[in-house]
């Protein structure tokens, strides 16, 4: 028996992946590092901090800074991101996620949220989903971003349910990584998640029927 489907926000339940990134690369940008959507897919499910970290080194800039430029610079990508959330809309729900959640909902399986990002909640309230969610992570509590497997825990500790009878849901590499990490079985939006147990390409993809005739499957060789 399934106990809960845990989501990751950020490019699974709404396209604000693309938003995460053009603020970087303008921010980036502002200190003379060209990024690209090829170096975003490292960016993906990692924190702020950590983020920019990657940035600077891909920039050879890592030593450039002090930590309050450090800190004033991720307030800063921060700012360009929220103008973006300002447009977010329930129309903006990725396709396949609203029937998604009604079916497993229909089945009265609890549903989780695993984001690292401190707007999760912003987002959920512009998409007007806050109320789908029996549980959300809370990304400022959390100590270790993604690939460590905490967020998924804590999802998974929140809804009493057993990470190793539930499922994440991830566009990232690292979280696919930290859905394994906790033992849940992986579904994976997007071509470059070979770690995952069962990979759609896109959101419209995510047939829950599907879903859960692999996770049967994976658990029986468990
Ligand atoms: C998301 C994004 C990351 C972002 C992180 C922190 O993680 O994928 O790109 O850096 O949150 O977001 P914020 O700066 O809003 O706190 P997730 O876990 O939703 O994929
Ligand atoms: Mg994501």
């Amino acid at each position: 028996m399934i106990e809960a489907v845990v989501f990751d926000l950020d490019g699974v339940i709404t396209d604000t992946a693309h938003y995460h990134f053009l603020a970087w690369k303008q921010l980036a940008n502002e200190i003379g590092i060209t990024i690209d959507e090829t170096f975003n897919e490292m960016l993906k499910g990692i924190s702020r901090l950590d983020s920019l970290e990657l940035i600077l080194q891909y920039g050879n800039r890592q030593h450039d800074f002090s930590t309050e430029e450090k800190e004033e610079m991720a307030n800063k990508k921060n700012d360009h991101y929220r103008l973006y959330l300002n447009d977010l809309k329930p129309e903006h729900v990725l396709p396949g996620i609203p029937e998604l959640i009604r079916n497993i909902k229909a089945e009265g399986i609890q549903i989780g949220l695993a984001s690292v990002s401190k707007n999760a909640g912003t987002v959920l309230k512009a998409l007007e989903l806050e109320a789908a969610f029996d549980f959300c992570a809370d990304a400022a509590k959390i100590s270790k971003s993604k690939p460590d497997p905490e967020i998924f825990l804590t999802a998974c500790s929140g809804l009493s349910a057993d990470p190793l009878r539930s499922i994440g849901i991830e566009d990232a590499v690292a979280g696919i990584e930290s859905i394994k990490a906790s033992g849940m079985f992986a579904v994976g939006v997007g071509h470059t998640l070979q770690e995952a147990d069962l990979v759609f390409e896109t959101t419209n993809q995510l047939q829950w029927v599907n879903i859960k005739e692999e996770f049967d499957h994976w658990i029986s060789r468990c």
